[in-house]
C-alpha cells in the first residue's frame, strides 16, 4: 500500500498541483471545478470516473449543475498519497482539455 505523504515529499507533491487545497481538519486535498454548464461538469465527471476505476482509485465528489467539488485521499492509507496527486492531475488535464 502507498505510504501517506508527509514532510518534505508532501510539500513538493503539492507544490506541483494548482487549484487544490488542503481540507481542514482531515488528510486529503480538495479542488472546486465550475464548468459552462451541467452538460460539460456531467462529461467531466464521465471521463474522470472511467479513469479512476482504471486506477482502482476513486474521487469523493459531489456535483450540483455545474460545479464539481472534489475530495481526494486514499482510505487504505489514511490521507493523501502519489495516488491522490496522479488523480487530481489527471483531473486537472480532463477539466483544461476534455480528455
Ligand atoms: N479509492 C480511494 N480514494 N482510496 C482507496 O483507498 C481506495 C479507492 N481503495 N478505491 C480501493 C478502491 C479499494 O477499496 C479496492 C478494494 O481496491
Amino acid at each position: 500500500m502507498d505510504q501517506r505523504l508527509t514532510g518534505a515529499a508532501r510539500a513538493a507533491a503539492l507544490a506541483e498541483l494548482s487549484g487544490w487545497s488542503e481540507v481542514e481538519g482531515r488528510d486529503a486535498i480538495a479542488r472546486t471545478f465550475v464548468f459552462r454548464d451541467f452538460n460539460e461538469a456531467f462529461g467531466f465527471m464521465t471521463r474522470v470516473a472511467l479513469e479512476a476505476e482504471k486506477r482502482d482509485h476513486h474521487p469523493e465528489w459531489r456535483n450540483v449543475y455545474k460545479t464539481v467539488e472534489v475530495v481526494l485521499a486514499t482510505h487504505d492509507a489514511g490521507g493523501v498519497t502519489v495516488r491522490d496527486i496522479a488523480l487530481a492531475k489527471v483531473m486537472d488535464r480532463i477539466a483544461a482539455r476534455g480528455t
